[in-house]
């Protein structure tokens, strides 16, 4: 399958994250795409940088206010002090309910925590060019599904999928799945279904296309009262306004098997299927995965394959971006896992 690859990554390689309340190290780290990459090319997909500049699509999806703070957010930190060239800014502060996030302060930490849903998305030098690069490889894929390719995959990190308007958390920054599904509007899709089969809920893709029917958000994941990101997941989180009805979470409990994760699979298909959407972008996380160190689902190597097979039957031109998956040395083999089983099925209808 076409894969688009971002150039840039590697420059996005924060040292440490907190992990009850102590520092280790990071669990999104630049390996995770290596190993992507690595597969890809022993498995003979082609693999090539972005060929769109996202910047338009990405102002419908973020607020000017909060791309201009990521675009600067590591240069402010260092004019603090120079010595923070080597240091990791974290947020220490957040405007929960009753403060105020309409005015932005000038501290910088107090800027951290107004646009940010954790302290678990730690930001490096090379950040701003990362994901910016990121947006461009989703555009690309979306805009390659949008020139008549049956499917492309946009192969990036940092995720994006917890990353909301106008905030970063769970180690997303820009939502690469909305991108690329905002550029499919933007290219004449009417109707697009964005599935998101990452362990831990899309909140930041559910909060951006709430309120609209013309992007059906559907998501698989661990239960939110247990799994990160806690807040936002639920099942009777329906959309709203325009947007009522265009939305399905089918949270499972921790510990679910790979039959019961299938069973709720069926029910996502089905419902995007009714919709009938023109075209799909999955948000494809690969954490669902048995031996995933921060996940609780029980996905195997070979049921990848499935997954993709099943898309597959969807019958609907295709845009894969990837997301999490923890597990760095077995994350090849299961992505391309689903590229290959979605072509083989494709090959036989
Ligand atoms: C991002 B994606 C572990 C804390 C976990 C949140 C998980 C973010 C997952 N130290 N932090 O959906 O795979
Ligand atoms: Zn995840």
């Amino acid at each position: 399958m076409i894969t688009f690859h971002n150039p840039f990554h590697q420059g996005h390689a924060p040292v440490h994250e907190f992990f009850r309340g102590e520092r280790v190290p990071c669990f999104e780290k630049p390996q995770r795409v290596d190993y992507v990459e690595e597969a890809l090319r022993l498995r003979g997909h082609e693999i090539v940088p972005p060929d769109v500049d996202s910047s338009p699509v990405l102002a419908q999806i973020h607020t000017p206010r909060y791309l201009a703070f990521l675009q600067n957010a590591w240069q402010q930190w260092v004019a603090l002090d120079p010595a923070n060239a080597s240091l990791q800014p974290f947020p220490s502060v957040w405007p929960v309910r009753s403060l105020r996030s309409d005015v932005e302060p000038d501290n910088f930490v107090a800027k951290l925590g107004l646009y940010s849903m954790d302290n678990g998305t730690p930001m490096a030098e090379g950040t701003w060019q990362a994901i910016k690069a990121g947006a461009d490889a989703a555009a690309s894929a979306a805009a390659r599904v949008a020139q008549g390719a049956r499917a492309a995959f946009c192969c990036t990190r940092p995720p994006g999928h917890h990353a909301g308007p106008d905030f970063m958390g769970g180690y997303c920054f820009i939502n690469n799945a909305a991108v690329a599904a905002q550029w499919l509007r933007s290219q004449g899709s009417t109707r697009v279904a964005l599935l998101d089969v990452d362990y831990h809920h899309g909140n930041g893709t559910q909060s951006i296309f709430y309120d609209r029917s013309d992007v059906l958000f559907v998501s698989l994941h661990g239960d939110p009262c247990t799994e990160y990101p806690f807040y936002l997941g639920h099942a009777d989180e329906a959309g709203q306004g325009e947007g009522a009805g265009f939305n399905l979470n089918l949270p499972l409990p921790a510990g679910t098997s790979a039959a019961q994760w299938f069973a709720a699979l069926e029910q996502a298909l089905w419902r995007i299927a009714q919709y009938d959407a023109d075209t799909l972008v999955v948000s494809l996380g690969l954490d669902a995965f048995e031996d995933d160190p921060i996940s609780k689902f029980a996905l195997k190597t070979s049921d990848f394959t499935r997954l993709g097979e099943r898309l597959a039957n969807l019958g609907l031109p295709t845009v894969f971006v990837l997301e999490g998956g923890y597990a760095a040395e077995e994350l090849g083999t299961n992505a391309v896992n689903v590229l290959e089983g979605f072509e083989q099925q494709v090959a036989a209808a």
